[in-house]
Parts: structure tokens; sequence; C-alpha cells
């Protein structure tokens, strides 16, 4: 009797409760799926089989499907996340935060903010993301939505990697997994929306075309290359002379489509910033997903490498070239099996830990000196607040800029008495116009005595034989 309780207490922990637990954490979906009708419950957390986007946005992790900043549960009731039950957030810009104007104009190209929407073609796929049976879409979709709904969310340029196909439609990839969606029409969006956008400018920055086999990928390149400019996109050259004077106003001009806003595409980045190790997850113990303490490693690495980027002095601003900031957590082979087994995806990672929303407090707090382009994942999740922050600080960064070189220009009224640097560069311009002067006087001399030695001997040497008057020597007619 003893042995036949135990076996069966046995049985109850190793079956009947796993059992039980899976149920309980599939009551959400069945929750979901049943008051999807009602409105009630829907998105309140993210299911396991749908797209894996919450009501708010954000998209759900691991087996509680929580959604939301931050971390937190999903009770059976889909209310135990953080900041509770998850409502519809709009994402858009404010319509009035957008329009480059006044001082920004006069600001150099590359030293004006803009959202790279990483791998923005992934923002096609309709539905395997987030999904812990389509793992594979998991770690390659890091956009949601079309191009028109990215721009609205705040990207102003896009990572677009085309694909030709074997039918001869050219599509969009990451890496192997591949999104019908064709590049005309997502750059069809791109020209609609600028003609509403005036005072934007919108680049296209086109890498890592792929085809079906090697022929394919060489036309792939010359397709997307002349689609592009087809649709009336300007190239940008970085090595051109012109990157060099190229201000957003300039930019706005030799770009404008139509009567609409600018357009560019872009086949290199001056720099893009690719640094490995800031990954979500690192080691055994740090996971941008987990506790706070293992979210402080990872948080830390971010951070670091987003000063790196922001405030050093390795980008020489003058040369004109773009460069970008990889504002997204990097993907190795490690990094994503960890994410696998953690039933997470590239989305739940950006808008869990809430990188876009850090960045957006980051930019606002002042804590960085330059910003160009910044590429993010997930535009559609705090997006807008990265955008406001970015205006914000580039109309801050422009009004200093210029306030600054107008100081530089102002000649001091009393240079002479100014300061020891003043009288140190006189005090070298003295001595070097000194020596210049007694130089050229050393040389003028030199030159009388050598012309004089010359004229003598030359007369000898080159001498006419009898008879021939040499036309050098000619007399000039009366
Ligand atoms: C982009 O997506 C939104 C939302 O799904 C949709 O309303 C809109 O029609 C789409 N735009 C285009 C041009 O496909
Ligand atoms: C990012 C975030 O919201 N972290 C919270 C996770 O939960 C702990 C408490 O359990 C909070 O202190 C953190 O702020």
């Amino acid at each position: 009797m003893g042995f036949m309780q135990t076996g069966l207490t046995t049985l109850a922990a190793a079956v009947v409760v796993p059992a039980a637990a899976q149920l309980s954490l599939l009551f959400p979906d069945l929750l979901s799926t049943v008051l999807y009708p009602v409105g009630q419950f829907e998105r309140c957390c993210g299911t396991h089989l749908g797209d894996g986007i919450c009501q708010d946005g954000t998209a759900a992790l691991g087996f509680t499907r929580c959604c939301g900043h931050g971390n937190g549960t999903c009770n059976v009731f889909c209310c135990g996340c953080t900041r509770g039950c998850k409502h519809f957030e709009d994402y858009r810009v404010e319509p009035e935060w957008e329009g480059i104007n006044g001082a920004l104009l006069d600001l150099p190209l590359n030293e004006f903010p803009i959202i790279l929407a990483h791998d923005a073609g992934t923002g096609y796929e309709p539905r395997y993301f987030c999904n812990h049976y389509n793992p594979i879409g998991n770690y390659a979709v890091c956009q949601r939505g079309n191009l028109t709904e990215q721009l609205n969310c705040g990207a102003r340029a896009f990572d677009i990697r085309p694909y030709k196909k074997l039918d001869g439609s050219l599509v969009m990839h990451h890496g192997g997994t591949v999104y019908h969606v064709l590049v005309k029409d997502a750059l069809h969006e791109v020209l609609v929306w600028l003609e509403s956008h005036p005072d934007e400018l919108v680049i296209v920055f086109i890498q890592f075309v792929s085809g079906d086999t090697q022929e394919l990928i060489e036309e792939g390149r010359s397709e997307s290359n002349a689609l592009v400019r087809e649709m009336g996109f300007t190239m940008l050259k970085m090595e051109d002379w012109y990157m060099r004077q190229m201000t957003v106003g300039k930019a706005l001009e030799r770009g404008r489509i139509g009567h609409g806003g600018a357009g560019f595409f872009i086949y290199e980045l001056g720099d893009d910033g690719y640094d490995p190790s800031v990954s979500c997850f690192a080691g055994w113990s740090e996971s941008c997903i987990g506790t706070p303490a293992e979210r402080l490693g990872r948080y830390t690495a971010m951070h670091e490498y987003l000063v790196g980027r922001f405030n050093g002095d390795q980008f020489p601003l003058a040369d004109g070239l773009l460069w970008s900031t990889q504002a997204h957590w990097q993907y190795s082979a490690a990094a994503i099996a960890t994410g696998l087994s953690r039933m997470s995806c590239i989305l739940a990672e950006e808008s869990a830990s809430d990188i876009n929303g850090l960045l957006a407090q980051d930019i606002a707090q002042g804590n960085y000196k330059r910003i160009n382009l910044v590429q993010i994942d997930y535009v559609c999740d705090s997006g807008k607040h990265v955008f406001k922050a970015m205006r914000d600080f580039a109309h801050a960064y422009a009004e200093q800029k210029f306030s600054r070189a107008e100081e530089k220009y102002e000649v001091p009224r009393d240079a002479w008495r100014a300061g020891p640097c003043y009288a140190r560069g006189f005090a070298i311009l003295a001595a070097g116009a000194v020596a210049v002067s007694t130089l050229a006087a050393g040389i003028r001399l030199a030159l009388g005595h050598f012309r004089s030695l010359w004229t003598g001997r030359g007369e000898a040497q080159r001498a006419p034989p009898d008879g021939q008057a040499s036309l050098l020597e000619r007399p000039e007619p009366q």
C-alpha cells in the first residue's frame, strides 16, 4: 500500500503537475481565443500560437507570454505583467514633431540624427514571429509593419536587403529567410509617404543583395539599382566631394521627389558600428530579459558601446561620411540558442528590455554628444520616443554648434594683448617673416650672381655660327 502511494505521488509529480502547469500556461491562450470575439482579453498578454504581439504593441516573452516593458508574469487573467493589463498604445509619431526646419537645415547630414530600421523588409512577415512554433522567424524578424507604418513610427532610413527569386521577383530577406513583398511595392510606399511629408528626408540603404543563384544575385543587384533610380531616389556616394558640404537643407533640395520630401539611396555607410559583444545574453548569468540583476551587465555593455560611439572622437565629421550606431542587441548563434530556450524572439528582446525607450531617455537626458544614423530593432515599439528625443537633441545641437561658430569667427578686439597664445603667435609670425625676408634677400643675391655667370658663359656657348642670326636674338621689328 505504502509502495503504491509513493508510486502515485511520483507519477503525479512527474506527469500530472507539469501537464497541469502547461495547461494553465495555455490558459491565457484559450481565454484570449474564446473571448476574442468579446474583445475583453484580446492581446492582454501574448498568445503561444498567434503573432505574439500584445495590445500595447510589445512582444510576448517566455512561457507566460508576458508583454510590456520590463519584467513580470502573466496570471490566468493576463493581468500580472509589469504595469498591469495591456491596452492599445498609439505607436505613431505626433505630426507636430515632424518637419525639418530652422537651424536643422544648416546641420551637416552626418551630424543629423536619423533612425535606421534594421532589416526593414522583415516587418512584412504577417505571422511567423514571436510564435514559438516557428523558431526561425523569431530570430529573423526585427520589425513590425510595412514601410509606411515604420515611417509613422519614426524611421527615416531603411536597411533594405533585396532577394532575387527564380520566378523573377525581387523581394526581401534576412539571412536565409525570404519575405514575399516586392521591393518595388515597399519603396512605392516611401514615395507615397514623402508626397505628404515635404519637409522630411528618407534614406534607403541597400545591402546584402541575395538570390536563388549566383546569376540571380547579380541580376538582383542591377535590378535594385535601376529600380531606385527609376523611382526618383537620388544616390548619395560616400566618397564624393559633395558629402563634405552636404547639409540637411541641401539634402532636402537635392533629393526632392516631385513636390514631396527627399529620397536617397546609398550602398555603403561610412562606418556601421558593429560590435558583436553587445548581445542580449552573455555567459550563464547575464540576460537582457532576466531579473534586474541579470540585466545589469547587458545594459552596461550596451551603454558603454553607445557612449563610445556617440561621445568618442573617432569620427572625423568634416569628411562628410555618414556613420551608424547599432542600438540593438547583436545576435550570435549562442545568443539565438539561449533566446529560443526561453521562448523569446528579437522583438520581445527589444520590447522587454525596453532598449528603444532607454535610448530615448538617454538622448533626452543629454547623455550624448553627437548622433547620426542609429539602427534599431522594432521601431514601432517606442520608436516615436526616440524620434522625439532625436529632433529635440538636433535643435539643441544646432543651436550650440552655430552659436559656437559665431564665437569662433568673431575676432577679439584686442588680439595683441589677448593672452600668451596670441603673443606667441605674433612672435612666431614675426620671426617667420624675418627669416623669410632674409632668405629671399639671400636668394636674390645668389641668383643675381649666378645670372651674371650664366649670361657670360651662355653667350659664349650659344653664339650662332657665323652669318646665321638666332631667332631669339632677332631684333624686334621697328
Ligand atoms: C500598411 O499597413 C497598414 C496597417 O496594417 C495598412 O493599413 C496599410 O494599408 C498598409 N499600407 C500599404 C501601402 O500596404
Ligand atoms: C525594467 C523593470 O521594470 N524592472 C523591474 C522588474 O521587477 C523588479 C521587482 O521585481 C523591479 O524592481 C524592476 O524595476
